[in-house]
């Protein structure tokens, strides 16, 4: 097997620790950082994903497996994020209210770190309320970014937006979104100024709607 695989495989099974230790070796055997977080590490999530769809796994191996996933991108963190500086100004990133889904947007918030952004994450499970908080007690944001990674959160990101196109400070932020099942058509739908499909377009179209 080979190492990449072999990281699939415990990331699969929820073997933190060995995780950790594997993702070392495969860097250390001069693996590509990205291939090991894409090969083996994202398309194990998916995997996962199914097995649940499936009914071969239920929520807490779901939950192991995340926790292994982690591990994983913490070895991985340094050699995937550089540069971090902040210049390019704050962003503030969350996962919508009722989603507990964090992968995605820890991935999405570490890319856009390290494109020079300073970014307040608010964490999982976000009402809009808060976020409009955070952004008036940092009023020189530029962009606020929301992840939505269940079809059942869909219409909370919707009412994210929705209360941020109401806000007076509107039209000095941009607004960004992405996750699972959003699409660019959704994303206009709802009135957000962007969508990327994966973290490192995110990180791209943070730095284009922070220059525009
Ligand atoms: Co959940 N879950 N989950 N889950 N989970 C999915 C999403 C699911 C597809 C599994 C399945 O059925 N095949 C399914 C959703 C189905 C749907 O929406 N119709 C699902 C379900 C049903 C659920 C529960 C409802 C299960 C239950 O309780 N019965 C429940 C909901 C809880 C809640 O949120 N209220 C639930 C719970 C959980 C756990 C807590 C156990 C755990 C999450 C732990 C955690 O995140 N800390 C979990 C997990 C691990 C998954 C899967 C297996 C993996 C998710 C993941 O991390 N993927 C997932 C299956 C799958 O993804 N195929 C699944 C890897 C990650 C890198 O990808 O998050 O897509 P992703 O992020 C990508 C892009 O989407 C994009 O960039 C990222 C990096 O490339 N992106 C952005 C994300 N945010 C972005 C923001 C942007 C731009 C791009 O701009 C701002």
């Amino acid at each position: 097997m080979s190492k990449i695989a072999e990281i699939a495989d415990l990331v699969g099974k929820g073997k933190s620790k060995l995780v950790a230790k594997a993702v070392q070796e495969a860097l250390d055997e001069g693996c590509e950082p990205t291939a090991i977080l894409n090969e083996g590490m994202i398309d194990a999530m998916a995997v996962v994903g199914d097995r649940f769809k499936n009914n071969e796994i239920f929520v807490p191996e779901m939950l192991v497996a995340a926790r292994a996933m982690k591990k994983g991108v913490e070895v991985l963190k340094p050699y995937l994020a550089t540069g971090a500086t902040g210049a390019m100004g704050k962003l503030i990133i969350a996962t919508v209210a009722g989603d507990l889904h964090d992968i995605g947007k820890n991935l999405v918030a570490m890319m856009i770190e390290s494109a020079g952004f300073e970014v307040i994450d608010l964490g999982v499970d976000v009402p809009a309320e808060k976020i409009i908080e955070c952004y008036k007690e940092n009023e020189d944001t530029k962009i606020i970014a929301l992840s939505a990674l269940l079809t059942t959160t869909m219409p909370s990101l919707k009412d994210t937006v929705a209360a941020l196109n109401m806000a007076d400070f509107r039209s000095d932020i941009k607004v960004m979104v992405g996750g699972a099942p959003i699409t660019q058509e959704f994303a206009d739908e709802i009135g957000a100024d962007g969508y990327s499909e994966d973290a490192a377009s995110a990180a791209t179209l943070a730095k284009k709607l922070a220059e525009a």
